[in-house]
This record gives C-alpha cells, structure tokens and sequence, in this order.
C-alpha cells in the first residue's frame, strides 16, 4: 500500500491525513485515493499482500497486493451481479463453483439461492478467507452454510481436474497480474467448459470496457472458441477505477442458456423476494448486458 501523507485542508491545518492510494497495474496512470482512518491488519501471505482498512466513506475495504478488492459500501453490487445473473439464467442450477473469490461474497450471494445443493470455493490463498471471516463478516457470512465447501487449491488446476462436475462456475479473481494471471488465460477458459456440464454458465470478472478492451476482447475470443453461446454485462462499482467492471457470460453446449429467457418467471418462482437485494432485479439484469456505442465491435465475438 502507498500511504500518502497530506495536509487537509484550511481549518485542519495540523491534522495530517491518511490516503490510500490504489497501484493498478493494468491502469497505471489512473489513481484511485480513499481516507483511511487505520490499518485494521496488514500481512504478507505465502502469495500476497493483505490489508484491511477502515476507510473514511466506504467503511471497511480489502486491498491485495495494493490493489482494491471489495470495500463495505459497494460489495453488493459486483457480488450480486456476478451470482445472481448466472444463477437466475441456469434453469436449475444444482452445483457451483467460485474460483477465487475469498472474501466470500460471491458465495454468500450464492447461498440465497435454494436449489443450489453445493457451492464449491476454491481459493488458492486460505489467509484471505481466514481474514475476511475476522474482518469483514457481513462480507464472510454464509461461509457456515452446510452447502459451501472450501479448497485452498489453484483454481486452474481444480477446473482441470474436476469435469463436468458444475452448473455454474464464478471467477470472482483479481486482476490479470500476480496469482491470477492464469485465471484469464485460453487452457483455463477451456477446462471450464470441461468442468461444465450441458447447460452450464461460466461467468468471469472481465474488467472494465473503457480501460481494458485489449483483456476483454481475448476473453471474448477464448469464448468464441468454446462456448455456444456468449454474452459482456457490466455493473458499477464506485471504488473500482472507472466505476465500473464487466463480467463475461458464456454457457454451454446445444441447450446453452441465454440470460434473459424466462427471467420474470424464475424470480416469481423462485423463494427470493426484492428485499433480498440491494442491486439486481430484473431490470438491472437485464440492462447490463445493453454495450455502450464504443464498445459495438465487441458484438461480433457475442452470440
Ligand atoms: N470478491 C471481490 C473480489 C474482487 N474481484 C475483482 C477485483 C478487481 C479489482 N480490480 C478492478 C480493476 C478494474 N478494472
């Protein structure tokens, strides 16, 4: 973490601040700065760097390798968005699997869906999840449904070895440098079509259209050489660089889902009600797959 000092303003002459300062490799001439009112922890894990900091606007906020992760303010709406709008387009999804992801609330998310029997974590660093649980537990919280299972395993090798095992795979990863490079490579993209079964959705975080269309173009063609189907959606996050982040959603085989079929009707149907959310609803859903203009080259990876 780069801790920048600086004077506040006029009337807080004598008080010092405490930034945090993001070091995105993948945006580096872009900076993101939040107040930090103190480090909650701080360690270096066999793979990464761990802070948890208490931030000055956007309550707690899990940074690896300096990089920011989740913060409590806006969690909800990349957590709910990468859950709910796989699971909600799967007819019936009965096994998940997160790869990365272990701050949990990808799987908590998961958790509220009932037809789901077992949801797999396989996260390649235990101390993220052992740090979450301490730190950040409305974050951590379903980790002690009896559905969920963790691996402390590379993901890549887990999708390799496990196929035709889940309905529904998330890539809740970091970015593309570090522990999770492998996450956006072709063989990776190949074995979680392998590890799919017929119908099945693998959604990935995908980065953001306006500051990686290199990333996001390859993962659209890694789509389009497995994949029957393939769609981009985006949602906002106010502390990831840009305010927004998009995820890749590809499905499987003849019967492959599209997001939007028989949406309505899985929500009515299904035992989660509009307070369950704080993000997704059949609107939002459905709005995030719409590309902006700039983007509308990407349409022909898209199917
Ligand atoms: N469960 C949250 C884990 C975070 N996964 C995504 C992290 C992405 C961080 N960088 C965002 C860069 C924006 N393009």
């Amino acid at each position: 973490m780069k801790v920048v000092y600086r004077p506040g303003g006029m009337r807080q002459a004598l008080q010092m601040e405490l930034w945090f300062t993001e070091n995105l490799e993948i945006a580096a001439d872009m900076r993101l700065q939040l107040r930090v009112e103190r480090t909650l922890h701080s360690e270096t894990s066999e793979y990464q760097k761990i802070d948890v900091l208490q931030t000055a606007s956007c309550g707690r906020m899990l940074v690896l390798d300096d990089v920011i992760m989740t913060t409590e303010f806006d969690e909800f709406a990349y957590h709910e968005m990468i859950a709910h709008v796989p699971a909600f387009a799967h007819a019936g999804p009965r096994t998940a699997l997160v790869i990365g992801g272990g701050d949990g609330g990808t799987v908590r998310e998961l958790c509220k869906h009932a037809n789901l029997e077992e949801i797999h974590l396989c996260e390649i660093d235990r101390r993220v999840v052992e740090v979450s649980k301490e730190h950040l537990p409305s974050i951590a919280a379903s980790f002690d449904d009896p559905r969920v299972k963790c691996f402390y395993e590379d993901g890549a090798a887990w999708a390799k070895d496990h196929p035709e095992s889940y309905d529904l795979i998330l890539v809740d990863s970091s970015d593309p440098v570090g522990p999770a490079a492998v996450l956006f490579g072709e063989p990776f993209y190949e074995d979680c079509y392998a590890s799919l079964r017929d119908g099945g959705i693998l959604a990935t975080q995908a980065e953001n259209l306006f500051m990686h269309r290199e990333i996001i173009e390859r993962l659209l063609q890694y789509g389009e050489k497995f994949f029957q189907r393939r769609f981009y959606y985006n949602t906002r996050v106010p502390t990831y660089p840009g305010g927004m982040i998009g995820f890749t959603f590809f499905a499987k085989g003849q019967n492959a889902p599209d997001p939007f079929i028989n949406l309505e009707k899985r929500y009515q149907e299904s035992e989660l009600k509009a307070q369950d959310f704080r993000f997704w609803n059949p609107a939002t859903h459905k709005a995030a797959f719409a590309l902006p203009a700039f983007a509308s080259e990407l349409e022909k990876y898209l199917a």
